[in-house]
Order: C-alpha cells, then sequence, then structure tokens
C-alpha cells in the first residue's frame, strides 16, 4: 500500500473512533491523536534540520517516486539541473527549464532547496572546454555563468555549492580548467561574485572524502580559515559523504564537523549515499543502516551542521550502479521504493 493511502486509512479509522466515541456520550480522544508517523523531514525539523533527497528531471515522471520525494523530505537538490552544460548550453544562452522544474516542484512541497554547482570541473558545456581562452576571457565567462545562475535563483536557494571538488586527495588544488587559466584565487573570486549576486543565499565549498579528518579535509580547514580571514564570503562546508562499505566507516565525522563549526561555518551533508558489493545482504544492509544512523546523529551532535541530504532516496535511481559496476543498493529506499533498514535506522536516530 501506498505511503498516502496509509496515511489515508489511518485519518478514516482515527475520524470514525473519535465519531464513536461522541455517539456514545463519551469525550472525544484527546489531540494527541494524529497517527500518522511524522516524515524524515518533520522529525530533523524537531531538531532545527532539515532531512532532504537529491532528484533529477528524468524522475519527474515516475508519479511514486514523486509522491514519497514531496511527502517524506523537507529539502532538495537538482542533482543535474544546475550544473553548467545545463544552465548555459550556448555561451551567453541560457536555459533553466529543468532547474525551475525542481524549484517549483520543491516551493509547492515547501522544501528548501540547495543549490548545486556553480563551478565544477565536470559536466562542464563543449563551448568551454573545446574554445581556447585567455585568463581575462576565462575570468569574465566564470563571473557570468556564475552571477546570471545565482541572480535567477536569488531568494529560491537557501545555499550555493559555489566551488565543487575544488582539491585531490592530497589536499593539493585539483587541476582544473579554472585553476589552470587563473590560480587558486578563483575560488575567493567566485564566492565574491555568487555573494553579490544572492547575498542572501549561504555559499559552500563541498567535496567528497572530507568526512573524517585527513589530508583532504584538513587542506579545506586551512583553506576556509584563510578565506574567512580574508573577508571572503565562504559560509558552509559540504561534506558529499559518498560512503562504501567496503572501505570502513571514516574516522572522526562528528569530530572534523565540529572542527569546521568551531571555525564559523556552516556544514551541510550534502550527497549521502552508502553503496555496497552486490549482492546486498541482510547482514550488509543492516551494516548500512548503523552507518547511516552514526553519519545523522553526528550532524545531529553539532549545531551548525544544518542538515543531511541523501544523493536520491531510492536505489531506483541511484547513480552508483553506473559508474560502480557490481556495487549498488546505496540508498534507504531500495528499487520498488520499500523502505530499508537503513531509513528504520535513520527515523529512529531523528526520534522517530
Ligand atoms: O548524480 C549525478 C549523476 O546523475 C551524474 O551522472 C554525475 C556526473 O558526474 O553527477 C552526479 O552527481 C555528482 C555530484 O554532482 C557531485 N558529487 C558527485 C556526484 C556523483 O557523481
Amino acid at each position: 500500500m501506498s505511503t498516502s493511502r496509509i496515511r489515508t486509512a489511518s485519518r478514516i479509522v482515527a475520524a470514525l473512533s473519535a465519531a464513536s466515541c461522541l455517539a456514545a456520550g463519551l469525550a472525544a480522544a484527546p489531540a494527541a491523536a494524529d497517527p500518522r508517523p511524522r516524515t524524515l523531514g518533520e522529525l530533523a525539523k524537531r531538531h532545527h534540520k532539515y532531512f532532504g533527497s537529491a532528484t533529477d528531471n528524468p524522475e519527474f515522471t515516475d508519479a511514486a517516486y514523486m509522491e514519497l520525494l514531496g511527502s517524506e523530505f523537507g529539502q532538495t537538490t537538482p542533482g543535474n539541473a544546475m550544473k553548467w552544460y545545463a544552465t548555459e548550453p550556448e555561451r551567453g544562452v541560457f536555459d533553466f527549464a529543468a532547474a525551475d522544474e525542481v524549484v517549483s516542484f520543491a516551493k509547492a512541497h515547501h522544501q528548501k532547496v540547495r543549490g548545486h554547482t556553480l563551478v565544477w570541473h565536470s559536466q562542464l558545456p563543449a563551448w568551454l572546454t573545446e574554445g581556447t581562452w585567455t585568463a581575462d576571457e576565462l575570468r569574465a565567462i566564470l563571473k557570468n555563468h556564475i552571477q546570471t545562475v545565482a541572480r535567477h535563483y536569488k531568494g529560491r536557494v537557501i545555499h550555493w555549492d559555489v566551488v565543487n571538488e575544488a582539491l585531490n586527495e592530497d589536499g593539493t588544488y585539483r587541476e582544473s580548467l579554472f585553476y589552470k587559466a587563473l590560480g587558486p584565487g578563483y575560488i575567493a573570486d567566485a564566492l565574491r561574485w555568487a555573494h553579490e549576486a544572492d547575498p542572501h543565499a549561504k555559499l559552500y565549498l563541498n567535496d567528497y572524502n572530507v568526512d573524517g579528518i585527513g589530508p583532504k579535509s584538513d587542506a579545506y580547514y586551512i583553506l576556509i580559515k584563510q578565506l574567512k580571514a580574508d573577508g571572503v564570503p565562504v559560509e558552509g562546508f559540504g561534506l558529499q559523504g559518498h560512503l562504501a562499505l567496503q572501505y570502513g566507516f571514516p574516522a572522526g565525522v562528528q569530530e572534523n564537523i565540529q572542527r569546521f563549526a568551531d571555525l564559523g561555518v556552516d556544514v551541510a551533508i550534502t550527497e549521502l549515499d552508502i553503496r555496497m558489493p552486490l549482492p546486498a545482504t541482510p547482514e550488509k544492509l543492516a551494516t548500512q543502516a548503523t552507518w547511516y544512523a552514526e553519519y545523522v546523529k553526528a550532524c545531529l551532535a553539532v549545531e551548525k551542521c544544518v542538515g543531511v541530504t541523501i544523493w536520491d532516496y531510492t536505489d531506483k535511481y541511484s547513480w552508483i550502479p553506473s559508474v560502480f559496476p557490481g556495487e549498488g543498493a546505496a540508498l534507504p529506499y531500495d528499487e520498488n521504493l520499500r523502505p530499508k533498514p537503513a531509513y528504520q535506522a535513520i527515523r529512529k536516530v531523528l526520534g522517530g
């Protein structure tokens, strides 16, 4: 039975029992009685945090999927629709159709939106990667892209992942198109330009393999500290959280979140999923459930950790199998949109 049918059925039962109490001359049950289980989004809100899911436009034709997306989550992130290839497919020609579709859905369902992403080395349009640019030209292209997109969504996104995946595993700068032409200063420029365009969105750096303490998260710590000392508007650090059972749970997640909070920036868990070598077994699903709970618990323990986003919510639409053949089952709902042990574990840790 679908979640909405379960809810409708339990509302009817509640109404009938109230009616029979009244008919018998008894007082109706006190208002305790909304039997509808709270959603993950509602449970997180009681901790002053959001719990959300990424989504992608092709999924919008799947009614059962959309029903859960709109009801269970308090936040969404467009998985692809705001990336450069989608928003500026030709130089100076902007297309917001796909991203607007996600943002309108979110608004209709009272969901917050994280903007993802303004500057990234990947999923760039061919006109940009295949062109030859002087540093001045590239700087102008970058500024125009950031400001046009950020202005379009002004007031409609709570965060921007301004620069995504800027560092290598050893903490050195990734040799992206932007780094090679403009040097490391492109990061501060990007943050300043985004802030000019949308002064109210919180501006994030976002990366993977920075969940625990290690060379890459250490380098971000130093970078963010320096940016803040220079007065650059960096306001958040995003831990993507793409974990894999075969590599172990990262060491020091809560401690890591806390040290960024202590620097004065917010922290968001932006793309959480926990993959496993297939087939999924009850043992692996149980371990996955404890990892989800542990990660969410680490966020709950730090006031400046503002929320958790899973990188879509169902194995039906996870990016994992196409990129890591033989791996998958990474999300809290299975391919038939049925909740897995991970879902129950997240509910429990949120107090549901
Ligand atoms: O979920 C996205 C997937 O649909 C795309 O094919 C992929 C291309 O790289 O990007 C995925 O999202 C990525 C996110 O934007 C940044 N962090 C890593 C995510 C998984 O690749």
